[in-house]
């Protein structure tokens, strides 16, 4: 029988993180001592972190963002979209090369041009044709930059690209929350991060900011008649209608949900690994299928679906005497 091949395909917005969680699923899977291999996909990549031997395949050695951006005349954007186009019709060489890898882990770095898993058809293509023999299974694994916890505003629009990464790209996703340790230097969250990890929360998420824009208009003396007006015309209170519709759509239709994630503490890789593993069936493939592993996976999902969050608000978000943002 042949073997199926699984990895991580790794996508998010530009800085979220993409590269560096590559570089921690590396090292976790070194000291794990799975076998994997690095597939750069993203032409932009200059100073890739891995093992220089553990990269399998480099989107580079096919075509270069800055002789495409410099013979096309082309600016980043429109150079990346056609890298991905060229990818495309060079798909037998791309599926070559991943054959010849062997059976390692793959794990997949990504552009972060948001564009080119929700409204370009490259990417979904390339991955269509590649995982559609059933002989390669990957989950997508979403980095989703924890600053958009800061403001409700960022993180509407941050579930609605989940939902829309989650309808493009046809596999299962996993959205991991990352950075959330720069979240220590914000003003402390209105909510627990607990309640930002799924979108049943939304609407109270939303109606808090617009109560307490109400209270600062209140609270707005003679002589501030500009910040009056300002916020007034801020989106909360300007589009209040909107976004209460948004966040009901979202609750009804969506089954988005946050995986909290640290890079320092590597019980989040092992729980990341484990719901990867669950997803593309790694740990039930023959020659992984041992119980123990399982049930060891089973031990870490339960747990860190109930102490992830808790773990990383007291480490990173419990302040005292501090004001709410
Ligand atoms: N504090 C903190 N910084 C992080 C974390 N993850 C990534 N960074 C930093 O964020 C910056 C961007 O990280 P990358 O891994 O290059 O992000 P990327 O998504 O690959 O970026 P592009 O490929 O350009 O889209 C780097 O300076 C990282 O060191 C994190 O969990 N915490
Ligand atoms: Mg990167």
């Amino acid at each position: 029988m042949e073997e199926i091949t699984f990895g991580q395909f790794v996508i998010g917005a530009p800085g979220s993180g993409k590269t560096t969680y590559c570089f921690a699923v590396e090292q976790y899977l070194t000291a794990v001592r799975r076998e994997y291999t690095i597939i750069n996909l993203d032409p932009a990549n200059e100073n890739m972190p891995y093992s220089e031997e553990k990269i399998g395949l480099d989107i580079n050695e096919l075509i270069t963002l800055e002789d495409v951006m410099q013979e096309h005349k082309l600016g980043p954007n429109g150079g990346l979209t056609f890298c991905m186009e060229f990818l495309e019709e060079n798909y037998e060489w791309f599926e070559e090369r991943i054959k010849s890898l062997g059976n390692k882990y793959l794990i997949f770095d990504l552009p972060g041009q948001i564009e080119l898993y929700t409204n370009h058809f490259s990417l979904r293509n390339i991955i269509q044709k590649l995982t559609k023999s059933g002989k390669i299974n990957l989950a997508a694994i979403h980095i989703v930059d924890g600053i958009c916890l800061t403001d409700a505003t960022k993180f509407i629009s941050t579930v609605l690209l989940c939902m829309n990464a989650s309808i493009g790209m046809e596999m299962p996703m996993i959205h991991v929350l990352n950075k959330i340790n720069l979240l220590a230097d914000f003003p402390r969250l209105r909510f627990r991060l607990n309640d930002f990890l799924n979108t049943e929360g939304l609407k109270y998420i939303l109606m808090s900011e617009e109560n307490a824009e109400k209270v600062r208009l209140e609270r707005l003396g003679k002589g501030a008649e500009n910040e009056y007006e300002s916020i007034k015309k801020g989106f909360f209170l300007k589009y209040k209608g909107l976004n209460s519709s948004i966040a009901e759509i979202i609750e009804d239709y969506s089954s988005v949900s946050l995986v909290p994630f640290d890079l320092t503490d590597k019980k989040y890789m092992a729980y990341i690994i484990a719901l990867a593993d669950k997803a593309t069936g790694f740990n039930y493939a023959d020659r992984y299928s041992d119980l123990e592993q399982r049930l060891e996976y089973d031990k870490i999902i339960e747990y860190m679906s109930f102490e992830a969050a808790d773990d990383l608000q007291e480490k990173y978000l419990d302040k005292d005497n501090e004001d709410i943002l």
